[in-house]
């Protein structure tokens, strides 16, 4: 699951991984940027004093309750300070968050609790905890705080976490059965958003808008509000990413950097054409999660007046990034280049060969070299000498800079939020009157995809609306449910006798 000592050694040499840990470094901040203002929300201003001081007192109570370093808490909330709160608690203690999203519901979380074997479960409002009936529940708003004991165990001895140790658990897109858990250790993460924070020119005085879910690796370290901190930047933490919530938080706080996938940038385009509100603070609009069309990227320069940053990414580390400074083409046309040096691309061919387009590997200082737990699936999805296959089509330009082609992995991208079609198929079958199911992506003009379900059926076929409400039963997060059902007598199949999703996706 880790790095060979020699690839270690190199990335400490080069001064990517430099010995800290999130713990360490809060303090650091704290005493750097004390008074300034850290973290921000409609209701709330958290300096980065607050930060610190809360964030010890939450890991006092949680040690208090019995959690333990090397532990696991499953943590889904909003996008409120308390997120932010919890993490550094946890890191502190050195348990290990498991980032569910705000969309997860009984399916996915009880079963992120159960296969981590999960000390805890950090959920928003007491019907939430429905979801894990056998995890001990600490609810927002409720969360155990108390005076941190002198000598706190976390910040000396033996107990601490060591900046090699896993920080957390960020959950994959998912291609499989079951979504996969990736292992982010403290030197490889605080490298990336570091780097990123560079890469995005961020300074004390920058405001970081977070209006995706906190989260997600897009807007916890591209540079997102990690990124953020380690600069000395506040953030504001939008509740919901509309214009209507964002674009007055935006003149509010006079916020220069914000995060969107393409569907929400489009949304903020249109709004932004008759709004009232005062954006000119934006100097640069990061889009990224999925593929932003060539045609809507030119539209921002000239109608938001801001840089447009596209950021193409995985929860498994490698995230590439147009500079502010690329020329306008590259700015559009492509999805940016890697953040390190040592960030090695590869691009093949079908048949494992050198290609200018082809499927993407890549290796480097905070790209992961296997998930948890999950060593038989390690096995395909990476190569012996620990490349990872990303699963996505690239082209590479001379430049460096990838422009995403395609897939080649089992996924629907419904405008960044990520779908295994194989995780829902499995769901399917479970209907007592569905015979076999396959899942794909279809074109779709707003979200770049969506999810559509042919099904093979035992006898009259139930209704898409009957399938849907199924599938709300099996407590799967709503966006999973696909939004086209389609049944068939047969599917196409492969010159191996699989399913050809291919010729099943062309069929739409
Ligand atoms: C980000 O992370 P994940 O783990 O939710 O999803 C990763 C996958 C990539 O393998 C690729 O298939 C797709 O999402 N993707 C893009 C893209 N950015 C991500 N496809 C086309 N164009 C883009 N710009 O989505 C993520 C993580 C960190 C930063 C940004 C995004």
């Amino acid at each position: 699951m880790h790095w060979p000592e020699e690839e270690a050694a190199r990335y400490r040499a080069a001064g990517y991984w430099r010995g800290e840990t999130f713990g360490g470094l809060l303090r650091d901040l704290a005493a750097a940027y004390g008074p300034r203002p850290a973290l921000i929300s409609p209701t709330a201003r958290w300096t980065f004093r607050d930060l610190d001081e809360r964030a010890d007192r939450l890991a006092a109570g949680l040690r208090a309750s019995g959690i333990r370093r090397g532990d696991r808490v499953v943590v889904q909330l909003p996008n409120v300070p308390e997120f932010h709160q919890v993490c550094f608690a946890l890191f502190r203690i050195g348990a290990w968050p498991v980032f569910a999203l705000p969309g997860h519901r009984s399916a996915e979380i009880s079963y992120f609790c159960s296969f981590t074997e999960a000390a805890a479960y950090i959920c928003p409002d007491d019907e939430h905890r429905a979801y894990a009936p056998g995890t001990p529940a600490h609810v927002l708003g409720e969360l155990p705080e108390t005076d941190p004991d002198e000598g706190d165990p976390s910040e000396s001895g033996p107990h601490r976490p060591a900046p090699g140790d896993v920080a957390f658990l960020q959950l994959s897109g998912g291609s499989t059965g079951l979504p996969k858990l990736i292992p982010r250790t403290h030197d490889d993460y605080i490298y990336s958003f570091r780097a990123s924070a560079e890469i995005c020119a961020l300074r004390p005085d920058s405001v970081y808008l977070c209006a995706l879910p906190a989260a997600h690796n897009f807007p916890m370290s591209s540079p997102g509000v990690f990124g953020a901190l380690s600069a000395g930047a506040a953030s504001v933490l939008a509740p919901d990413p509309s214009p209507g919530t964002c674009f007055p938080l935006v003149e509010r706080e006079r916020v220069t950097i914000a995060a969107l996938v393409p569907p929400l940038a489009l949304v903020w385009l249109d709004a932004a054409a008759t709004t009232g509100h005062d954006l000119s603070s934006l100097e640069v609009l990061q889009v990224g999660g999925a593929k932003f069309g060539r045609e809507a990227a030119k539209r921002v320069r000239p109608e938001l007046g801001c840089t447009l940053q596209q950021v193409f990414g995985m929860a498994e580390g490698l995230v590439n990034y147009t500079r502010l400074d690329d020329d306008e083409e590259t700015i559009v046309a492509t999805q940016g280049r890697p953040i390190s040096p040592d960030d090695e691309i590869r691009v093949l061919d079908d048949d494992g060969r050198d290609s200018d387009q082809g499927h993407l590997l890549t290796r480097g200082p905070y790209t992961i070299r296997g998930y948890w737990r999950a060593e038989e699936h390690n096995r395909t999805a990476f190569t012996d000498d620990g490349f990872y296959r990303t699963g996505d089509i690239v082209r590479r330009t001379p430049t460096g800079h990838l422009v995403v082609e395609g897939r080649a992995k089992d996924q629907i991208n419904r405008g960044g939020e990520k779908i295994s079609g194989e995780e829902v198929e499995n769901h399917l079958l479970a209907h007592p009157a569905v015979h076999d199911a396959s899942v794909v992506a279809v074109p779709d003009p707003y979200l770049g995809e969506r999810a559509c379900a042919y099904v093979i059926c035992r006898g009259d076929p139930p209704s898409g609306a009957e399938l849907r409400a199924f599938l709300r039963g099996r407590g799967i997060a709503v966006f999973k449910i696909p939004d086209r059902f389609e049944f068939v007598d047969a599917f196409p199949q492969t010159a191996v006798g699989k399913v050809s999703k291919r010729h099943l996706r062309e069929r739409t």
